[in-house]
């Protein structure tokens, strides 16, 4: 990270900081903690997405660190020239939808899915793009205020699932440099309660819907929910003792969603959802412990009746097939808590 050359490169521009589409805990904190970086460095830089601010968590994050984040419909005047920064999302992501602005630079913590060249660029796999924001603070002796670093680390615990979840050594150095200088208590305060009666009707659904078979958790939910909604069930089905791999889908679009979690050895959420998916029609990705993907509308038609028979016929067919072996365990485990 060469944190004077993001500044020069955005020096005497109209800076945007883009969040992935509804934005979540961890994309809302980082873009906040890049603007309050950018200021003190002398810039000005306006956070901004797609999609809605709508779940319990983000709307408390909102109005309890003060963070202004604006819809992009409210922003009729961007202009081709102006910069963007994308934050804890890529360009082409297809939940980043293109803005007007030049996207001359990336912030993120994802495997890239479709390369895009950054006139900065600084893609680093860890827990939570939070972590390398805080860097930003710490590697240029910016001084952070407690505002801030209480919502990176909060950001930081909610994308880590409570460190949970992809943590890296990175993480937990950044971890300890926020808990020093943030308001631990408010974090967990706000950690604990982030959970709205909407998302009840979620969790209903699932338990309702799920099916096991070995250790393989499937369920679905049958109305348009947010996708941290989604995800949020993926853990918890994930939580159960005898699941060991979830996948949920959701309702979006007229078509699925998806959201899957693993936690064995042997499986690689990303490749397999991937594969997965892209038998019946759709496409996903991710890293070795989470993944997301996408069945559009066009595709259920032929798969109408047997829907989620297919579904999980191509889920456990690409788990057997994509099975990492003893030897190459070590390896990719190795791998994916470094990359
Ligand atoms: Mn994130």
């Amino acid at each position: 990270m060469e944190w004077k050359k993001l500044i020069d490169l955005l020096r005497g521009h109209t800076v945007y900081l883009q969040m992935h589409n509804y934005p979540d805990p961890d994309a809302l904190a980082a873009a906040y903690g890049m603007q309050v970086f950018l200021r003190a460095n002398g810039l000005e830089a306006t956070i901004c997405y797609a999609g809605k601010i709508d779940k319990n968590s983000t709307i408390r994050m909102v109005e309890s660190f003060g963070i202004k984040a604006v819809d992009i419909e409210d922003i009729p005047d961007m202009s081709i020239e102006d910069y963007i920064v994308t934050i804890d999302g890529q360009k082409y992501n297809s939940n980043l939808t293109d803005f007007p602005g030049d996207e001359v630079a990336c912030i993120d913590h994802h495997p890239t899915m479709i390369p895009c060249t950054y006139q900065y660029s600084d893609i680093r796999i860890c827990g939570a793009c939070c972590s390398i924001v805080a860097s930003y603070f710490k590697e240029s002796n910016t001084t952070i205020d407690a505002n801030t670093a209480t919502a990176l680390l909060y950001g930081l615990k909610m994308d880590t699932d409570s460190f949970n979840r992809g943590v890296t050594d990175f993480d937990i150095e950044m971890f300890e440099y926020l808990h020093k200088r943030a308001d631990y208590n408010k974090v967990v305060a706000m950690y604990n309660n982030n959970m709205g009666i909407e998302d009840l009707h979620a969790y209903g659904e699932a338990i309702r819907s799920i099916m096991i078979y070995e250790n393989v958790g499937f369920a679905k939910i049958t109305f348009d929910c947010q996708d941290a909604q989604v995800a949020m069930i993926s853990d918890f089905i994930l939580g159960l003792d005898v699941v060991e791999f979830s996948v949920v889908y959701a309702v979006s679009n007229g078509g699925y969603k998806f959201s899957v979690r693993n936690e064995t050895a042997t499986c690689h959420a990303g490749i397999i959802t991937q594969k997965a998916l892209q038998k019946l029609g759709g496409g996903g990705g991710g890293h070795f412990s989470m993944a997301g993907g996408m069945l559009p509308e066009s595709r259920l038609k032929d798969l109408e009746e047997n829907f989620d028979f297919e579904i999980r016929k191509s889920f456990m067919d690409t788990i057997e097939q994509e099975k990492i072996s003893v030897e190459e365990q070590e390896h990719v485990v190795r791998i994916s808590m470094t990359h």
